[in-house]
Parts: C-alpha cells; sequence; structure tokens
C-alpha cells in the first residue's frame, strides 16, 4: 500500500514537471526549479504513513498541499529564483520500525547508517531489508544533508487539537514543538495457572504493568502544568490466555512536554515508579529508552513570512505550540522552520473520523504557496 501511494504521488509530481529523486531510506524529493538553482532551496513537506485505525489527513495535507502550492505558483507563472523542493518523509509514524520521524532523523542525522541493523519491524526484518525490498538501495549514510542545503522550512498540517477550531480561526503558525520520549518497558513475573495459584504467590506480570501504566498518568497530571502529557498506548501481554497468569508484558509509553526539563521529571518518576513497582511485586523490569528529543523552537523569519502570507489575504491566525511531534522538529536542525496549521473536526486526529474541510485545505495551502514564494524570492 505504502509503495503504491508513492508510485502515485511520484507521478503527479512528475505530471507538474518536478524533478523527482528518492534517498536510500526512502524520502522523495520533487524539485520545482528556481532561476538560479545554485542557491539553497526553500523546502515544504510532510508524511503519507499512518498508525493503525487512523484517519486520512494527518501528513497528506501537507504533502498533497504542498505540491498543490507549487502547482498554484506554476499555474501564476511565478518563477521563484531559489528551487522549492517537496519533500515525503519515510515512516514519520513509529508504526513499522518503533520510532517516528525515521527518515527526517536520517536526513538531520539525528539517527544513523546503524539504523540499518539496529531497527526492525514486528516480523524481525531488519530496516536495511525491508527498505532493499522496497527498492531503496544504498547507503544510508547519503540520506544525510547538511546544515544550509534548505534555506528555509516550511510543513503544513491539521493542528491534531481543538483550539483553532474553538477560536473560529483558520490558521494557526506553529512557533515550538513540544518534546516527545518514548520507551518501552519489559516486565518478568511468573506465569501460571490462573486457578491454582493462591494470591499471594503471584508474580503477575500485568498487574506491575498496570501499575506503571498508573504510575505514567500520574507522572504527568503531577507536574502542575497542563503541557504534561503521558501515554501507555501498547501493552502486549504473554502468554495472553485467560486461565494463565501473565508471566511477561511488554508495554511502550509517549511522554511528552513543552518543556524538556518537566518531561524529564516525568521520566525520572516513571523510573521511581517502575523500581519500587519491581521490589514490592517481585518482579523484574527493564526500561528501554527509544527517543527523547529536545523541543523545537521555530525560525521568526519562517514565522514572519507565515504570518505576512496571512495577512495579505486578510485571514485570520493565531501563533501556538505543536504538542504532536512531526518532521519538522528534525528539519528545524538543519534548516530555518515553521508549520501551519489548519483545524480539524473536533480536534480529532489519529482516528479514522479524523477530517479536515477542503475550504481549510485551501487556505493552508494559498497561505503556504504565497509563503515559499515569498522566501523563494
Ligand atoms: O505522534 C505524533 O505526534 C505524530 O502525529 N506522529
Ligand atoms: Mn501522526
Ligand atoms: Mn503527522
Amino acid at each position: 500500500t505504502d509503495r503504491a501511494a508513492r508510485a502515485w504521488f511520484k507521478a503527479r509530481c512528475t505530471d507538474a514537471g518536478l524533478t523527482v529523486r528518492e534517498d536510500a531510506v526512502g524520502n522523495t524529493f520533487a524539485r520545482f526549479a528556481g532561476t538560479d538553482p545554485a542557491l539553497p532551496a526553500i523546502a515544504t513537506g510532510s508524511h503519507i504513513d499512518a498508525i493503525p485505525h487512523a484517519g486520512r489527513y494527518d501528513g497528506t495535507v501537507g504533502v498533497l498541499g504542498g505540491l498543490e502550492a507549487i502547482r498554484a505558483l506554476q499555474r501564476a507563472g511565478i518563477r521563484p529564483r531559489r528551487s522549492i523542493e517537496l519533500i515525503q518523509f519515510t515512516s514519520e509514524e513509529p508504526t513499522r520500525f518503533g520510532i517516528g520521524c525515521l527518515g527526517s532523523r536520517l536526513l538531520c542525522g539525528s539517527r544513523d547508517a546503524s539504523a540499518d541493523e539496529t531497527l526492525c519491524d514486528k516480523d524481525n526484518q531488519t530496516l536495511n531489508e525491508a527498505r532493499g525490498a522496497a527498492g531503496f538501495g544504498g547507503s544510508l549514510n547519503g540520506v544525510r544533508l547538511a546544515q544550509g542545503h534548505y534555506a528555509g522550512f516550511i510543513e503544513l498540517h491539521i493542528e491534531q487539537g481543538p483550539l483553532l477550531e474553538r477560536a473560529g480561526i483558520p490558521l494557526g503558525i506553529v512557533t515550538a514543538i513540544a518534546a516527545p520520549a518514548s520507551l518501552r518497558i519489559f516486565i518478568d513475573g511468573e506465569g501460571g495457572h490462573a486457578g491454582a495459584v493462591l494470591m499471594p504467590d503471584r508474580r503477575d506480570a500485568f498487574l506491575a504493568a498496570a501499575e506503571i501504566a498508573l504510575a505514567v498518568e500520574a507522572a504527568a497530571k503531577g507536574t502542575g502544568s497542563r503541557d504534561s502529557v503521558g501515554t501507555c498506548g501498547l501493552c502486549e501481554v504473554f502468554p495472553g490466555a485467560v486461565n494463565s497468569i501473565p508471566s511477561r508484558v511488554r508495554m511502550e509509553l509517549d511522554v511528552r512536554d513543552t518543556s524538556e526539563a518537566r518531561r524529564e521529571t516525568m521520566l525520572a518518576k516513571i523510573a521511581l515508579g517502575c523500581q519500587e513497582v519491581a521490589l514490592r511485586r517481585g518482579v523484574t523490569i527493564r526500561r528501554e529508552m527509544i527517543n527523547a528529543d529536545p523541543p523545537a523552537q521555530c525560525d521568526p523569519a519562517v514565522v514572519a513570512a507565515l504570518r505576512a502570507a496571512a495577512s495579505q489575504h486578510h485571514f485570520k491566525f493565531q501563533e501556538m505550540v505543536s504538542r504532536a511531534y512531526h518532521d519538522s522538529l528534525f528539519m528545524s536542525r538543519i534548516a530555518p522552520t515553521a508549520m501551519l496549521f489548519i483545524p480539524c473536526r473536533g480536534g480529532v486526529s489519529h482516528r479514522p473520523d479524523e477530517y479536515a474541510s477542503p475550504e481549510a485545505i485551501a487556505q493552508g495551502t494559498l497561505v503556504l504557496a504565497e509563503a515559499l514564494a515569498e522566501l523563494a524570492r
């Protein structure tokens, strides 16, 4: 499905006369050549992959909106001085390889070629095998782009929250992106017969997991800030039989905050909670960090270009923080970066009923086109 979507997307870019290339992890670049092609380009883009049981707008609005913004500039006969490059990032979601923003992490150097062998999917296929099977060869070392490769980056995305819709404001200009962290927890207790083992003799791994999930909630609620969030979104119980005491559990936690310090406080509390539960319940608990990234500050000049583009069309906008992470979190490490949000119905995302209206998408695309043209002038 992913490869079919990629083929369709590349064909649309070729139809628009863009020069298309793919790197060794499948990040796809479609370039609208400027009159001075030697200058660092202005880039825009997002992702087309998703998590299970999700919607159709998270990511795709920024990829197709970016393509449409370029086509609008072409239709308007605008020849930008700097080239404008549309990027479709591989695996923004952690679905396949367990870590978010894999393509943009490799592109900005946050991960290196060792990911080829250290990352694998649930069928134990390594990243190297999976990308090879998908036709993406070559060394991952070639994915990295240097600081200065782009003169700016803008990502159009749905808000994935309710603020714009509640305020009746059609556009959000993102000034900062929250600091995400995720970790795996492995719990080993003792299995046994659900009927025969008496309660005092049990070392039930799932009950330990339940206490840890509640400790995540307590850590997030305990910081005193509404910007602290924590989730246990994945919990596998072994052996998974109704009449067998869970001997092993694998769970994955997602912990975020706009403040890196507060997020680290939450992680420390969760670690303490694990130690306490392990001791009291006689189970062993191993924590494995997946990622703990700093927050991103967006670039004032790119924010100003978005502000000017919205004002040019008398569109109201509000400046805001992104609580979701995005490829922009990593692009901000190598290029001046900002994001443009459009409202999504009820603030719903990562659910099949995620929705953004054609009018909202068109408005975001228009402002994106104006800002790209301004930065590429
Ligand atoms: O989880 C996130 O923040 C993003 O939507 N992948
Ligand atoms: Mn997402
Ligand atoms: Mn997204």
